[in-house]
């Protein structure tokens, strides 16, 4: 099924096989976005085909929840789901202390819902992802349509009295038009270069009207399974 791939998608792939190797006969899991989790979704898929497994998805986004059908998983919804016992999902980047940046895929508000929601989470990455320090990948905020301009000057406000090195931003586009979330709101991509504390940063985000959530995951992710370009994989 998987053909001859890149060193990055093998790095994926054999990410996204090794946590599908921990789902257990009848748990809940939360299925992430993005392209290493939708390896996760194809793997489940094989499983649940093959070996008869009972699974019930929550998936994270319309896109996931499409691919989880196709590959032949239930789905359920997080309100039906209540709880789950695990979540798997991937990062655009990740640091020692396994604080995350998510949202490159426009996900993050549907994937940090539902990881909270989760006994535990378990990020797929390929070794590309790993940092010292968040910050180079830009950091997505999703806001209300709503005054997004004003909401931006605020963002850029608080910004200027944080430990960052850049404070710039931009709406992120779909072609020519606002990019759209499955929630109907808009993304900013903060470019910071430098989050020296994610976790100031995310609590003050949070506190501007009109921002709905910020992609920063601190305190949420419980392991990370990092992929080679070679097939080998490591824990963290
Ligand atoms: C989702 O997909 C996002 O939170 C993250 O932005 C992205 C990672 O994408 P990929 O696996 O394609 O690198 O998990």
């Amino acid at each position: 099924m998987t053909g001859e791939l890149s060193p990055i998608d093998t790095a994926k792939y054999v990410a996204a096989c090794r946590a599908a190797e921990m789902v257990e006969d009848g748990m809940r899991v939360g299925l992430g976005t993005g392209s290493t989790a939708a390896w996760l979704v194809r793997r489940l898929g094989e499983r649940v085909q093959d070996e008869g497994l009972r699974v019930k998805g929550v998936p994270t986004s319309t896109r996931t929840a499409q691919l989880a059908r196709e590959v032949g998983i239930e789905v359920i919804s997080l309100d039906q789901a209540g709880w789950l016992d695990m979540t798997i999902d991937g990062a655009d980047e990740f640091d020692p202390d396994l604080n995350l940046i998510k949202g490159g895929g426009g996900a993050h508000l549907q994937e940090k819902i539902v990881a909270t929601a989760s006994d535990q989470m378990i990020v797929i990455a390929d070794a590309g992802k790993e940092v010292e320090t968040l910050g180079a990948f830009p950091l997505p905020v999703e806001v209300v349509p709503f005054g997004w301009q004003t909401t931006r000057t605020l963002i850029e406000e608080a910004l200027d009295a944080m430990d960052v090195l850049g404070t710039s931003s931009a709406l992120r586009m779909n072609g020519a038009a606002p990019f759209v979330t499955d929630e109907g709101n808009h993304i900013l991509d903060l470019h910071l270069q430098r989050i020296g504390n994610p976790r100031q940063m995310a609590l003050i985000l949070n506190q501007v009207p009109g921002v709905v959530e910020n992609g920063l995951f601190i305190d949420i992710c419980d392991k990370v399974i990092i992929g080679h370009g070679d097939g080998r994989v490591e824990l963290r």
